[in-house]
């Protein structure tokens, strides 16, 4: 039974309304294409009128910023409550919107509660220093919250993506404006209810719903707006750290695109990495920043694994997302599958061989048969370009040397995963790869205290753990005349 939806207006200060302008978007379910609700299209006048609650919220004296950090604390430990309470609800709203099979959205809606009391646990831990300075001076910082940050979500995971940034903004002390993705507005709308039951004040979490090159454009560019976390494109990060320089200085967090290498070598354990490397690039249908599309396996056991993953693929099963037993379910939207089928068509004509998989199943939903590419040269685009889709891509290569240089030949540096049985091999590995995040005999590791993000143009800053967290604070130096002689 598809779920209730309860909220598809604007959330601004703890309160549903339409967008100024009355407009309204489609949202769409991916299983089939039907449109699931209306919802309020919010622009530039929608992201003015968030930005000043959140602004009012944010004043000295305001409820929020009166409150002790442990109070902000207890606050986000009712809201992991009331995840708890709304898991199944949430995960079925989230696959319903998103595509995302069941069993993936109740592990992420698992995994939330979690994640928000670990981090609102380090609200009362944030703490500045004493600093011995020369001369008849006494010195501290403070770590105060940046301001109002706006917050701009991916569709691939929109729960999660808007619990990891909504959560560490309030833990430092901030107000936000949220902008979720377009596609997938309807489980941010509900933690927002959620999250003023819970108690944040008016004003302090805002949520706009609306595109990008509006919405999302009108808070990259609000004056009022200190600081701007994205995740999403490498495209659009690159517009966004450029408009949070045009009207003043935000602070920017971008978590972008990918092009994973994993490596596994001929002393790796079969039975753990050809799992694993399907797992990491099929798992969400491919529609995840650190899937491992390049694939670098060598060349003694090349053939061998070949043969494996493509068995495996075979096996895939593809299907409704709602239901339990499905491994993959649809691509985003039209425009994506038809994105991922055009990748597919180009590995095909410069000389990849699909050795399985690669085409659309049925005529309603958006659902790509996981595919699988063997004889892949680096300088091919399925082995360059960001595909965000189920297709494996295998390399051969000779060395551990050939294969850290090659890894390392993208702008992109988010993550990097080797299979050996060589602990000499994957110190080196993990020492001389270009990636933010590292796997050995393993791929795809999150957790609440484990810093994330990219080297090069994978983005800027890092998402969880305390890294995250001192990303929405400003230092403050305190120095004080203190004659040393008494
Ligand atoms: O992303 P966009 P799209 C990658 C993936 C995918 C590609 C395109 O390769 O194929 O990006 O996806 C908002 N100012 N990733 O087009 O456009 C937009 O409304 C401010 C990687 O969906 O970057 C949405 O909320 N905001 C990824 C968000 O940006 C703007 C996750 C992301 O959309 C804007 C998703 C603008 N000018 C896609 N234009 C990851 N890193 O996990 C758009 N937006």
């Amino acid at each position: 039974m598809a779920p209730e939806i309860k909220y598809n207006k604007i959330f601004i200060d703890n309160e549903w309304v339409d967008a100024v302008s009355g407009k309204t978007f489609e949202t769409f379910n991916p299983h089939d294409g039907a449109t699931i609700a209306k919802v309020a299209e919010g622009d530039k006048d929608d992201i003015d009128a968030a930005v000043q609650a959140a602004k009012r919220a944010f004043h000295r004296n305001s409820e929020w910023r009166l409150k002790d950090a442990s109070e902000r604390c207890k606050i986000l430990y009712k809201f992991a409550d009331l995840l708890d309470r709304d898991a199944e609800y949430l995960s079925r709203l989230e696959t319903y919107n998103n595509g995302m099979v069941v069993g993936l959205s109740r592990r992420m809606i698992g995994g939330a509660g979690y994640t928000v009391r670990y981090v609102a646990s380090l609200a009362d831990k944030i703490q500045g220093s004493t600093i011995p300075s020369d001369g008849d001076l006494f010195s501290y910082t403070l770590k105060q919250p940046v301001g109002v940050c706006g917050l701009i979500l991916p569709w691939n995971a929109p729960l999660l993506m808007f619990i990891n940034k909504v959560t560490t903004a309030l833990t430092a002390g901030c107000t936000v404006v949220v902008k979720p993705a377009e596609q997938t507005p309807l489980t941010a709308l509900a933690l927002g209810a959620l999250l003023a039951e819970a108690g944040v004040p008016r004003g302090v979490v805002n949520i706009v719903p609306g595109y990008g090159e509006t919405a999302g454009a009108a808070l990259t560019h609000h004056p009022d707006v200190a600081l701007i976390s994205f995740t999403g494109s490498l495209e659009v990060g690159k517009l966004i750290q450029r408009a949070a320089g045009t009207n003043n200085l935000k602070r920017v967090a971008l978590e972008l695109g990918g092009k994973s290498p994993l490596i596994i070598m001929n002393d790796a354990d079969l039975n753990k990495a050809v799992p694993f490397a399907a797992q990491s690039v099929f798992v969400h249908q491919g529609q995840i920043c650190i899937a491992a599309s390049r694939l670098f396996v060598q060349a003694e056991i090349y053939d061998k694994f070949v043969q494996k993953a493509v068995e495996l693929a075979k096996s895939w099963k593809l299907g409704d997302p709602a239901l339990e037993t499905t491994q993959n379910g649809p691509q985003i939207d039209e425009s994506m599958m038809n994105k991922v089928l055009g990748y597919i068509e180009k590995g095909k004509a410069e000389g990849a061989k699909l050795l399985t998989g690669g085409k659309r199943v049925g005529t309603s939903g958006f659902y790509i048969e996981p595919a699988v590419f063997a004889d892949v040269k680096d300088d091919m685009t399925i082995a360059k370009e960001e595909i965000f889709g189920p297709v494996q891509s295998i390399l051969k290569f000779n060395t551990l040397e050939e294969a850290i240089d090659r890894a390392n030949a993208t702008n992109y540096g988010l993550a990097a995963g080797i299979f050996t049985s060589s602990i000499e091999t994957a110190l080196q590995f993990s020492k001389y790869v270009e990636a933010g995040n590292v796997w050995v005999n393993t791929y795809m590791q999150h957790g609440p205290q484990l810093p994330f993000g990219g080297f090069k143009e994978s983005g800027v800053g890092r998402e969880n753990g305390l890294d995250a967290v001192n990303a929405y604070l400003e230092v403050k130096t305190v120095t004080i005349a203190v004659p040393k002689q008494i």
